[in-house]
């Protein structure tokens, strides 16, 4: 048991707005699963591993959320329920294509007397306007849920009480991990009340592994979904050993592999069969191509498989 899911879950408490979640992923799946429709799980963004409970400081990671955030969009296209797990302040989709300052350029102020108007430039509207008719229809259709995280227990509670509510759309319901979890944490009883301080000298901190939940997901929680993890490395040469390894360790369906420096140009979908490289080209990436976009669609033929091959209609 030691170092267990089981144990990480009875030593760490649930995050305050926890039960707030729960109704709303049991309000929105139900609904979903009422209409039949196809519903899948992004986990998006970095999780924080604190290094006092009262969190002045925290282990942090690369992750912007930009996979999760673009795939989000794209399953909204193919027509999917999506529950939007992300880290807090990561990016979000649709909004993520006016981060910074983008969305301030774009608007013109009038004044007229005490009046103040705003309006969008009229060379921005052709950008705005599509991406606002997308949120807009995805608001208006009730199939988008975002669920905010910031530490790894945070993350945790939430994929458990997701799968909970997920297990009866079987076959239909797909969950797409693209999440960058830490790896390590301090554990509960390790972690100071209050900001570390210098007087003591430089900290030493023991951080321990984060238990794999892909094994209870895949095996216990929901055994019928379609799950598709994602591998993130900095060594080529480890890439695909390393995402075949997990498939055959965890026995879920697809890895999509990727490296640190060229992941919004290239990933390799990893099934048991085949290694299908996905490329942007470079006249892609110059106008601004998401690689999400060939990405989902290719999960989304994959998932359609593995639902013929559980019996359509599964979970019904
Ligand atoms: O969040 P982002 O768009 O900056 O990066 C995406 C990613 C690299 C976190 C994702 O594609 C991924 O590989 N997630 C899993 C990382 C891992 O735990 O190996």
């Amino acid at each position: 048991m030691s170092g267990s899911w089981e144990e990480f879950f009875a030593t760490h408490l649930p995050p305050t707005d926890f039960e707030d979640n729960r109704s709303l992923l049991k309000e929105f799946c139900d609904r979903h699963h009422q209409q039949g429709h196809k519903i899948v799980l992004v986990t998006s963004g970095g999780t924080t591993v604190p290094l006092e409970h009262n969190t002045v400081r925290f282990v942090d990671n690369f992750s912007a959320g930009r996979r999760g955030a673009a795939s989000t969009e794209y399953f909204l296209e193919h027509g999917y329920a999506v529950i939007f797990m992300h880290r807090q302040k990561s990016l979000e989709p649709f909004a993520r294509h006016f981060s910074g300052p983008k969305l301030l350029d774009m608007l013109e102020m009038h004044e007229h007397g005490n009046n103040t108007t705003i309006t969008v430039k009229q060379d921005s509207v052709f950008v705005l306007a599509p991406v606002l008719a997308r949120y807009q229809a995805a608001l208006a259709a009730g199939a988008i849920l975002h669920l905010a995280f910031t530490t790894v227990s945070d993350y945790f509670w939430l994929l458990r009480a997701a799968c909970e509510v997920l297990a009866k759309f079987g076959p239909r319901a797909v969950l797409y991990l693209a999440a960058a979890v830490s790896d390590f944490y301090v554990p509960k009883d390790r972690v100071p009340t209050h900001k570390i301080q210098t007087e003591s000298g430089a900290p030493v901190i023991q951080l321990q592994l984060v238990p794999k939940l892909l094994a209870p997901l895949v095996s216990l929680w929901v055994p019928n979904a379609f799950v598709v993890s994602f591998k993130l490395e900095t060594d080529e040469s480890i890439l695909i050993s390393k995402a075949k390894a997990a498939l055959e360790k965890y026995k879920h369906k697809v890895v999509v592999a990727n490296m640190l420096q060229t992941r919004t140009q290239r990933v390799v979908v990893v099934t048991r069969e085949l290694n299908q490289e996905i490329v942007l080209t470079r006249e892609e990436v110059h106008a601004g191509m998401d690689i999400e976009a060939p990405i989902v669609s290719e999960i989304v033929r994959l998932h359609g498989e593995h639902e013929t091959e559980r019996g359509a209609g599964g979970g019904r």
